[in-house]
């Protein structure tokens, strides 16, 4: 990396390297007033107030913390396979990992949006993103878990998404990184960036019903890389705002070759042109292939759907589709005031905030005040759509948020600290040091047309000397302040896992009593369910053994398995029998090349096991169910291949041995 550096005699580069690396903020002990601990105390056997929904970056995984607490409440499985819960490992869940690629078990998450109707979070679903192997998911807020994975074609890292409208009348997902798309041949020179490679935004749809996604359209733009968004709301809804970099389009070492332009680009798109084209059968249809994995918690199980069109809208060839609208720096975050009349860019490299306004850009477009086009969509004038610009608030911005009260409050990576400014009138009003450098922050509802400002969360991306020694690798750290009055008032830290970008949080009465505690054993539908022990049993259909099996306080039933033989595949299919909350049971076979299975009351999950030598085998519930949990076991008895052992399945029945 050094060596490259200065093969590449750069100054700049070095200059640009030490500039954007973080300091630390010059007061290392902060102020801690006398009140944080009450504020964020909750009673043992008390709520907290919030959901926070957190991201898990390269966990792959989304937490859910309780606020004002910092309560690590759960951990939800969406990209990356959990042991802990069977995901990805049980047969039921495998094809939710399922991709044009194969199985993809991992994936790098940063974004999380909360549903929303009239602009305000409503508590029906989460959606992140996969930034890697692009995809989005959603989780349904009745049982948190992951109900939904969408597979994007024509793309290559899908990291500005997955933004919603006020309605959640679609998902969006910009790529990161253009490419050549996926029916072009791809087996070109790298440094034909220019010529071949392209960027694309998709729209995808939400089925208001069942949640239900699916790719409405694409739009296919210049080769740019795209950042992050935020759709309008109120007076703008109807246009999407994406962040721009690498404008210049580089294709080697983007840290000094995408960061020579003065201004790169905010793309507006109106989104509601492209459904007029849409419906005037603009579109061209593309063959692509990609992955649509739902689940069912009716049956139980998984389905993979694979897809191979998609229609695309080209942003060149169709009018008032797009427009560019410069931006200092190497923009990060763009964030929409809850007026919907604000977009605030944060450019990375930049030294002032620009704050654009919709009223002023759509007069811009009506009067063609444009400096001229990039990549055949035309260019506004800086001057003609910017509101103004927040001077010196802090160096290396990045992200915003809004407190409802008329301002915004934004994290700066390179200072460390988080700065409040006033909307109206552009002036820094508050600013307080973080440790250290903050990527996103998150105020409860801070991207919505409501924000509930009393608290304020940033998620910082180095811990440093925060937390006891633990080796190279911290926990990273996210800061709760109270921003209920003048000055924001830290008053917690707490870990988080994997890498937190963005977050969300909504009041916990909105969701907490839509939580359902169990499923109805007389709705499973799993086509291998035992809805009582009297259904149990075990079928041989040539080398696969498919055991019916039930688990309630406190054995398994069978507990005694024989006749199974090596060349074997063994399907253990347990059905939790329990009807009561928090009353898991789970399941694990010695020597399984897999999770455990842990299975909710009512529901049905599958565990493959190919035994790979004779012998007896225990089996027994891992998660601790009752005094007599230690009893909740049995064995399993595997045999030479060809072996005439007969296949028997019981539970407190004992066969006269042989
Ligand atoms: S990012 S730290 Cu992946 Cu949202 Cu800005
Ligand atoms: Cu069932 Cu332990």
């Amino acid at each position: 990396m050094k060596t490259l550096k200065y093969l590449m005699g750069a100054v700049s580069v070095a200059l640009l390297a030490g500039g954007i690396q973080s300091c630390k903020p010059k007061s290392a002990d902060t102020a801690i007033s006398g009140d944080a601990a009450a504020k964020t105390y909750v009673a043992p056997g008390k709520y907290d107030e919030f959901y926070n929904f957190v991201s898990g970056g390269f966990s792959g995984q989304l937490s859910v913390y309780g606020i004002p607490s910092g309560r690590l409440l759960r951990v939800i499985p969406v990209f990356s396979q959990d042991p802990e819960k069977g995901w990805g490992f049980s047969e039921e869940t495998k094809p939710m990992l399922n991709t044009s690629h194969g199985s993809v078990p991992w994936d790098d998450l940063h974004h999380v949006q909360l549903s929303k109707t009239n602009g305000e979070n409503d508590g029906r679903w989460v959606f992140v993103n996969g930034n890697n192997t692009p995809r989005l998911a959603r989780i349904d807020l009745k049982t948190f878990r992951t109900a939904e994975i969408l597979e994007l074609p024509n793309s290559g890292g899908n990291h500005s998404s997955p933004f919603i409208t006020e309605n959640t009348e679609y998902v969006v997902a910009g790529t990161r990184f253009s490419v050549p798309l996926d029916d072009a041949d791809g087996d070109v020179p790298i440094n034909t960036y220019k010529k071949n490679f392209k960027g694309t935004l998709s729209f995808v749809r939400v089925d208001q019903k069942d949640g239900n996604m699916d790719i409405a359209f694409q739009i296919e733009t210049p080769g740019v890389n795209f950042d992050l968004s935020r759709a309008g709301k109120g007076p703008s809804h109807g246009w999407f705002f994406f962040s721009c970099y690498n404008t210049e389009q580089a294709n080697t070492l983007l840290e000094v070759n995408a960061s020579k332009n003065d201004k790169d680009f905010i793309m507006a798109v109106n989104w509601k042109k492209a459904e007029e084209y849409l419906k005037a059968g603009k579109g061209k249809k593309v063959k692509v292939k990609y992955a649509h994995n739902k689940y069912s918690e009716v049956s139980h199980t998984s389905s993979s759907e694979f897809k191979n069109e998609v229609i695309v809208l080209n942003s060149k060839e169709l009018k008032d589709l797009c427009y560019f609208i410069p931006c200092p720096k190497s923009p990060h975050g763009i964030d929409i005031d809850p007026t919907g009349e604000y977009m605030v860019s944060s450019g990375k490299l930049a030294a002032l905030i620009p704050v654009f306004s919709f009223s002023k850009m759509i007069k811009a477009i009506e009067s063609k005040s444009f400096e001229g086009d990039y990549s055949g969509i035309p260019v506004i004038k800086y001057e003609a759509a910017l509101y103004g610009e927040v001077q010196k608030p802090g160096l290396g911005p990045l992200h915003t948020e809004f407190d409802g009260r008329g301002n915004a409050v934004t994290t700066m990576f390179v200072s460390s600290e988080i700065v409040k400014w006033n909307i109206k009138d552009l002036k820094v009003i508050d600013r307080q040091p973080v440790y250290y450098s903050p990527g996103h922050l998150m105020i409860p509802g801070g991207d919505s047309k409501k924000p509930d400002g009393k608290y304020l969360i940033a998620y910082n991306k180095i811990t440093k000397d925060r937390y006891l020694p633990t080796g190279p690798e911290l926990a990273q750290s996210a800061q709760l302040f109270d921003i209920s009055g003048d000055k924001m008032k830290l008053i917690l830290d707490f870990p988080t896992i994997g890498e937190p970008h963005y977050a969300q949080a909504i009041r916990a009465d909105k969701i907490k009593d839509q939580s359902i505690k169990i499923f109805k054993l007389e709705e499973n539908k799993h086509p291998y369910a035992s809805k009582g022990e009297a259904q149990t049993k075990v079928m041989r259909d040539k080398n696969k053994v498919h055991v019916y099996m039930t688990a309630i306080r406190s054995h398994l039933t069978p507990d005694n398995i024989e006749g199974i033989r090596i060349g074997d595949e063994v399907y253990f299919h347990l059905t939790n029998l329990e009807q009561d909350w928090d009353v898991p049971h789970g399941f694990a076979v010695k020597g399984a090349n897999n999770g455990e299975l842990l299975v909710m009351p009512g529901e049905t999950q599958t565990l493959k096991w190919v035994p790979d030598r004779v012998g007896i085998f225990p089996i027994y519930c891992t998660d601790f169910c009752s005094a007599l949990h230690q009893e909740m076991s049995g064995y399993v008895r595997v045999s030479p291949a060809g072996s005439k052992v007969a296949l028997i399945g019981n539970t407190g029945t004992n066969m006269p041995a042989e």
